[in-house]
Protein backbone atom coordinates (compact mmCIF):
# COMPACT_ATOMS: atom_id res chain seq x y z
CA UNK A 1 0.00 0.00 0.00
CA UNK A 2 2.92 2.49 0.95
CA UNK A 3 3.56 2.63 -2.94
CA UNK A 4 0.19 4.12 -3.05
CA UNK A 5 -0.56 5.87 -0.56
CA UNK A 6 0.68 9.20 1.79
CA UNK A 7 -0.57 9.64 4.62
CA UNK A 8 0.32 13.32 6.18
CA UNK A 9 2.32 13.31 9.06
CA UNK A 10 -0.57 14.40 11.37
CA UNK A 11 -2.95 11.42 10.28
CA UNK A 12 0.26 9.15 10.38
CA UNK A 13 1.00 10.47 13.98
CA UNK A 14 -2.92 10.41 14.93
CA UNK A 15 -3.31 6.57 13.79
CA UNK A 16 -0.30 5.24 15.52
CA UNK A 17 -1.59 7.24 18.82
CA UNK A 18 -5.10 5.65 18.24
CA UNK A 19 -6.90 9.37 18.57
CA UNK A 20 -9.76 9.98 16.43
CA UNK A 21 -9.70 10.99 12.81
CA UNK A 22 -12.47 12.19 10.26
CA UNK A 23 -11.80 11.60 6.60
CA UNK A 24 -13.07 14.43 4.11
CA UNK A 25 -14.21 15.01 0.90
CA UNK A 26 -12.85 16.37 -2.13
CA UNK A 27 -14.99 16.60 -5.15
CA UNK A 28 -16.96 19.06 -2.57
CA UNK A 29 -14.29 21.35 -3.02
CA UNK A 30 -13.41 21.11 -6.83
CA UNK A 31 -17.08 20.41 -8.07
CA UNK A 32 -19.34 21.18 -5.33
CA UNK A 33 -18.81 24.92 -4.28
CA UNK A 34 -17.28 28.05 -6.13
CA UNK A 35 -13.75 29.21 -5.28
CA UNK A 36 -12.83 30.82 -3.15
CA UNK A 37 -16.03 29.96 -0.35
CA UNK A 38 -14.95 26.33 -1.47
CA UNK A 39 -11.49 26.52 0.03
CA UNK A 40 -12.49 28.80 2.97
CA UNK A 41 -15.36 26.30 3.87
CA UNK A 42 -12.71 23.34 3.35
CA UNK A 43 -10.40 25.05 5.59
CA UNK A 44 -13.61 25.35 7.94
CA UNK A 45 -14.06 22.13 8.54
CA UNK A 46 -10.67 20.91 9.05
CA UNK A 47 -10.74 23.38 12.07
CA UNK A 48 -14.31 22.29 13.11
CA UNK A 49 -12.84 18.78 13.82
CA UNK A 50 -9.90 19.98 15.22
CA UNK A 51 -11.72 22.34 17.29
CA UNK A 52 -13.99 18.76 18.54
CA UNK A 53 -10.60 17.22 19.80
CA UNK A 54 -10.42 14.86 16.50
CA UNK A 55 -7.81 14.87 13.25
CA UNK A 56 -8.83 15.93 10.02
CA UNK A 57 -7.59 13.80 7.14
CA UNK A 58 -9.15 15.52 3.51
CA UNK A 59 -8.58 12.89 0.88
CA UNK A 60 -7.43 13.53 -2.51
CA UNK A 61 -5.08 12.29 -5.25
CA UNK A 62 -2.16 14.43 -6.09
CA UNK A 63 0.75 13.50 -9.14
CA UNK A 64 -1.17 10.01 -8.89
CA UNK A 65 -0.85 9.42 -5.32
CA UNK A 66 -3.64 8.58 -2.76
CA UNK A 67 -3.31 11.17 -0.06
CA UNK A 68 -5.02 11.28 3.49
CA UNK A 69 -4.58 14.24 4.99
CA UNK A 70 -3.63 17.68 2.50
CA UNK A 71 -1.86 20.73 3.56
CA UNK A 72 -3.93 24.07 3.05
CA UNK A 73 -1.68 24.81 0.06
CA UNK A 74 -3.24 21.16 -1.20
CA UNK A 75 -6.83 22.58 -0.58
CA UNK A 76 -5.90 25.80 -1.81
CA UNK A 77 -5.31 24.33 -5.11
CA UNK A 78 -8.08 21.66 -5.50
CA UNK A 79 -10.09 24.83 -4.48
CA UNK A 80 -8.61 27.25 -7.27
CA UNK A 81 -8.52 24.24 -10.00
CA UNK A 82 -12.14 23.70 -9.76
CA UNK A 83 -13.91 21.04 -12.17
CA UNK A 84 -10.15 21.32 -14.26
CA UNK A 85 -9.85 18.79 -11.68
CA UNK A 86 -10.96 15.39 -12.61
CA UNK A 87 -13.99 14.07 -10.61
CA UNK A 88 -13.01 10.52 -9.13
CA UNK A 89 -14.52 7.96 -8.02
CA UNK A 90 -13.71 4.59 -7.47
CA UNK A 91 -13.74 3.15 -11.43
CA UNK A 92 -11.24 6.44 -11.86
CA UNK A 93 -8.78 5.71 -9.37
CA UNK A 94 -6.01 3.12 -11.34
CA UNK A 95 -6.16 5.30 -14.28
CA UNK A 96 -5.67 8.40 -12.29
CA UNK A 97 -2.91 6.59 -10.76
CA UNK A 98 -0.83 5.51 -13.63
CA UNK A 99 -1.18 9.05 -15.23
CA UNK A 100 0.19 10.51 -12.28
CA UNK A 101 -2.30 13.21 -12.28
CA UNK A 102 -5.01 14.77 -9.46
CA UNK A 103 -8.26 13.51 -8.94
CA UNK A 104 -10.54 14.96 -6.62
CA UNK A 105 -12.07 12.14 -4.56
CA UNK A 106 -16.27 11.40 -4.67
CA UNK A 107 -17.47 9.97 -1.72
CA UNK A 108 -16.88 6.38 -3.22
CA UNK A 109 -13.26 7.31 -3.90
CA UNK A 110 -12.83 8.76 -0.51
CA UNK A 111 -14.25 5.81 1.41
CA UNK A 112 -11.57 3.45 -0.58
CA UNK A 113 -8.87 5.37 0.45
CA UNK A 114 -10.28 6.00 3.91
CA UNK A 115 -11.01 2.10 4.60
CA UNK A 116 -6.88 1.68 2.91
CA UNK A 117 -5.39 4.45 5.05
CA UNK A 118 -7.17 2.85 8.30
CA UNK A 119 -9.56 5.74 8.71
CA UNK A 120 -13.32 4.55 9.82
CA UNK A 121 -15.18 7.72 9.76
CA UNK A 122 -15.92 10.11 7.20
CA UNK A 123 -18.04 13.46 7.01
CA UNK A 124 -19.50 15.14 3.46
CA UNK A 125 -22.43 17.26 3.09
CA UNK A 126 -24.41 14.80 0.74
CA UNK A 127 -23.90 11.35 -0.75
CA UNK A 128 -24.92 10.41 -4.31
CA UNK A 129 -28.05 7.99 -5.05
CA UNK A 130 -30.56 6.42 -7.22
CA UNK A 131 -31.35 9.49 -9.78
CA UNK A 132 -34.78 10.60 -10.39
CA UNK A 133 -35.51 8.36 -13.50
CA UNK A 134 -33.12 5.76 -13.05
CA UNK A 135 -35.71 3.57 -13.83
CA UNK A 136 -34.68 4.72 -17.95
CA UNK A 137 -31.56 6.18 -17.01
CA UNK A 138 -29.82 3.77 -14.82
CA UNK A 139 -28.13 6.45 -13.05
CA UNK A 140 -27.27 5.49 -10.04
CA UNK A 141 -24.26 6.60 -7.97
CA UNK A 142 -20.89 4.63 -7.15
CA UNK A 143 -21.56 6.14 -3.90
CA UNK A 144 -24.38 3.65 -2.97
CA UNK A 145 -22.48 0.45 -4.12
CA UNK A 146 -19.52 1.97 -2.16
CA UNK A 147 -21.67 2.22 1.07
CA UNK A 148 -22.95 -1.75 0.61
CA UNK A 149 -19.20 -3.05 0.69
CA UNK A 150 -16.15 -1.04 2.02
CA UNK A 151 -16.33 -0.59 6.21
CA UNK A 152 -16.41 3.18 6.29
CA UNK A 153 -19.13 5.09 8.46
CA UNK A 154 -20.08 8.35 6.36
CA UNK A 155 -21.83 11.03 7.96
CA UNK A 156 -24.04 13.37 5.77
CA UNK A 157 -26.95 16.03 5.52
CA UNK A 158 -29.25 12.93 3.95
CA UNK A 159 -29.69 13.69 0.16
CA UNK A 160 -30.66 16.77 -2.20
CA UNK A 161 -33.67 15.88 -4.04
CA UNK A 162 -32.19 16.41 -7.40
CA UNK A 163 -32.53 12.26 -6.69
CA UNK A 164 -35.11 10.18 -6.23
CA UNK A 165 -34.97 9.73 -2.31
CA UNK A 166 -37.23 7.06 -1.67
CA UNK A 167 -35.74 4.64 -4.56
CA UNK A 168 -32.45 5.70 -3.24
CA UNK A 169 -33.50 4.20 0.43
CA UNK A 170 -34.67 1.22 -1.68
CA UNK A 171 -31.97 0.62 -2.91
CA UNK A 172 -29.70 0.90 0.12
CA UNK A 173 -32.17 -1.56 1.93
CA UNK A 174 -31.15 -3.92 -0.79
CA UNK A 175 -27.72 -3.21 -0.45
CA UNK A 176 -27.86 -3.85 3.60
CA UNK A 177 -26.65 -0.51 4.06
CA UNK A 178 -28.51 1.15 7.73
CA UNK A 179 -29.44 4.49 7.42
CA UNK A 180 -29.36 6.19 10.53
CA UNK A 181 -31.18 9.19 11.61
CA UNK A 182 -29.19 11.30 14.38
CA UNK A 183 -31.73 12.66 16.40
CA UNK A 184 -34.59 12.57 13.76
CA UNK A 185 -37.01 9.62 12.42
CA UNK A 186 -37.10 11.29 9.23
CA UNK A 187 -34.71 11.28 6.41
CA UNK A 188 -33.03 14.70 6.20
CA UNK A 189 -32.81 15.86 2.58
CA UNK A 190 -29.91 17.91 2.62
CA UNK A 191 -31.15 21.85 2.32
CA UNK A 192 -34.34 20.58 4.44
CA UNK A 193 -34.57 18.94 7.59
CA UNK A 194 -37.36 16.39 6.25
CA UNK A 195 -38.58 14.83 3.87
CA UNK A 196 -41.69 12.75 4.44
CA UNK A 197 -39.51 9.56 4.27
CA UNK A 198 -38.52 7.50 7.98
CA UNK A 199 -35.42 6.44 8.29
CA UNK A 200 -34.91 2.79 9.34
CA UNK A 201 -33.07 3.65 12.33
CA UNK A 202 -33.04 6.41 14.83
CA UNK A 203 -30.22 7.33 16.91
CA UNK A 204 -29.79 10.06 19.56
CA UNK A 205 -26.32 9.71 20.96
CA UNK A 206 -22.58 9.70 19.28
CA UNK A 207 -21.99 7.01 21.43
CA UNK A 208 -24.88 4.90 20.27
CA UNK A 209 -23.86 5.35 16.84
CA UNK A 210 -20.09 4.26 17.64
CA UNK A 211 -21.14 1.18 19.13
CA UNK A 212 -23.45 0.03 16.36
CA UNK A 213 -20.30 0.66 14.08
CA UNK A 214 -18.02 -1.24 16.37
CA UNK A 215 -20.56 -3.97 16.19
CA UNK A 216 -20.96 -3.86 12.48
CA UNK A 217 -16.90 -4.33 12.69
CA UNK A 218 -16.68 -6.90 14.82
CA UNK A 219 -19.18 -9.21 13.18
CA UNK A 220 -17.66 -8.53 10.06
CA UNK A 221 -21.22 -8.03 8.30
CA UNK A 222 -19.17 -5.57 6.06
CA UNK A 223 -19.94 -2.65 3.99
CA UNK A 224 -20.55 1.36 5.42
CA UNK A 225 -23.06 2.90 7.44
CA UNK A 226 -24.89 5.99 6.01
CA UNK A 227 -25.47 8.77 9.82
CA UNK A 228 -27.90 11.31 8.22
CA UNK A 229 -27.56 14.15 10.24
CA UNK A 230 -30.44 17.23 9.65
CA UNK A 231 -29.34 20.69 8.71
CA UNK A 232 -30.12 23.03 11.83
CA UNK A 233 -33.27 24.61 11.97
CA UNK A 234 -31.91 28.24 11.48
CA UNK A 235 -30.38 27.17 8.04
CA UNK A 236 -32.27 25.04 7.07
CA UNK A 237 -34.60 26.09 3.61
CA UNK A 238 -38.01 26.59 2.58
CA UNK A 239 -39.18 22.89 1.09
CA UNK A 240 -41.37 24.56 -1.69
CA UNK A 241 -38.94 26.94 -2.64
CA UNK A 242 -35.93 25.07 -2.86
CA UNK A 243 -37.70 21.89 -4.57
CA UNK A 244 -39.28 24.14 -6.99
CA UNK A 245 -35.68 25.52 -8.09
CA UNK A 246 -34.23 21.84 -7.98
CA UNK A 247 -37.09 20.68 -11.08
CA UNK A 248 -36.27 23.68 -12.94
CA UNK A 249 -32.66 22.61 -12.55
CA UNK A 250 -33.40 19.33 -13.59
CA UNK A 251 -35.23 20.17 -16.89
CA UNK A 252 -32.54 22.75 -18.01
CA UNK A 253 -30.23 19.64 -17.41
CA UNK A 254 -32.58 17.00 -19.69
CA UNK A 255 -32.45 20.52 -21.97
CA UNK A 256 -28.91 20.39 -22.63
CA UNK A 257 -28.60 16.79 -22.64
CA UNK A 258 -26.09 16.48 -19.47
CA UNK A 259 -25.72 12.96 -18.72
CA UNK A 260 -23.14 10.58 -16.76
CA UNK A 261 -20.42 11.91 -14.29
CA UNK A 262 -21.66 15.34 -15.24
CA UNK A 263 -24.85 15.36 -13.71
CA UNK A 264 -24.52 15.60 -10.10
CA UNK A 265 -21.72 18.92 -10.62
CA UNK A 266 -23.98 20.82 -13.08
CA UNK A 267 -27.13 20.62 -10.90
CA UNK A 268 -25.09 21.93 -7.77
CA UNK A 269 -23.62 24.73 -9.82
CA UNK A 270 -27.16 25.18 -11.19
CA UNK A 271 -28.71 25.45 -7.62
CA UNK A 272 -26.48 27.48 -6.44
CA UNK A 273 -26.96 30.08 -9.45
CA UNK A 274 -30.90 29.99 -9.17
CA UNK A 275 -30.90 30.47 -5.14
CA UNK A 276 -28.39 33.26 -5.86
CA UNK A 277 -26.00 31.97 -3.15
CA UNK A 278 -28.82 30.87 0.08
CA UNK A 279 -28.29 27.55 -0.75
CA UNK A 280 -24.15 27.35 -0.64
CA UNK A 281 -24.57 29.00 2.69
CA UNK A 282 -27.21 26.12 4.01
CA UNK A 283 -24.64 24.18 2.44
CA UNK A 284 -21.84 24.94 4.01
CA UNK A 285 -23.42 25.52 7.67
CA UNK A 286 -25.12 21.83 7.07
CA UNK A 287 -20.99 20.26 6.58
CA UNK A 288 -19.65 22.20 9.43
CA UNK A 289 -22.54 20.41 11.49
CA UNK A 290 -21.97 17.10 10.02
CA UNK A 291 -18.16 17.88 11.16
CA UNK A 292 -19.14 18.63 14.51
CA UNK A 293 -21.18 15.34 14.93
CA UNK A 294 -18.76 12.71 13.07
CA UNK A 295 -15.90 14.01 15.34
CA UNK A 296 -18.15 13.26 18.52
CA UNK A 297 -18.57 9.68 16.37
CA UNK A 298 -15.00 9.74 16.31
CA UNK A 299 -14.07 10.36 19.49
CA UNK A 300 -16.77 7.37 20.83
CA UNK A 301 -15.00 4.49 18.71
CA UNK A 302 -12.34 2.75 20.89
N1 LIG B 1 -24.04 15.74 -3.51
C1 LIG B 1 -23.91 16.94 -2.93
N2 LIG B 1 -22.70 17.57 -2.99
C2 LIG B 1 -21.61 17.01 -3.61
C3 LIG B 1 -21.77 15.72 -4.20
C4 LIG B 1 -22.98 15.13 -4.12
O1 LIG B 1 -24.87 17.44 -2.38
O2 LIG B 1 -20.53 17.63 -3.65
C5 LIG B 1 -20.57 15.05 -4.85
C6 LIG B 1 -19.94 14.03 -3.88
O3 LIG B 1 -18.56 14.00 -4.09
C7 LIG B 1 -20.57 12.72 -4.33
C8 LIG B 1 -20.64 12.93 -5.82
O4 LIG B 1 -19.82 11.57 -3.99
O5 LIG B 1 -21.02 14.30 -5.98
C9 LIG B 1 -21.64 12.00 -6.47
O6 LIG B 1 -21.52 12.10 -7.85
P1 LIG B 1 -22.28 11.03 -8.77
O7 LIG B 1 -23.74 11.31 -8.59
O8 LIG B 1 -21.79 11.31 -10.16
O9 LIG B 1 -21.87 9.67 -8.30
MN1 LIG C 1 -24.26 9.04 -12.09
Amino acid sequence: MKNYLDCSDEVKKALSEGRPIVALESTIISHGMPYPKNVETALLVEKTVRDCGAVPATVAIIGGRLKAGLSAEQIEYFGKKGTAITKTSRRDIPAIIARGQDGATTVAATMIISALAGIDVFCTGGVGGVHRGATETMDISADMEELAKTPVLVVCAGAKAILDLPLTMEYLETKGVNVIGYRTDELPAFYTRTSGLKVPCRMDSAKEIADAWTAQKALGIGGGLLVTNPIPEQYSMDPVYINNEIDLAIGEMKRLGIKGKDTTPFLLEKIQKLTAGASLEANIQLVLNNARLASEIAKNLK
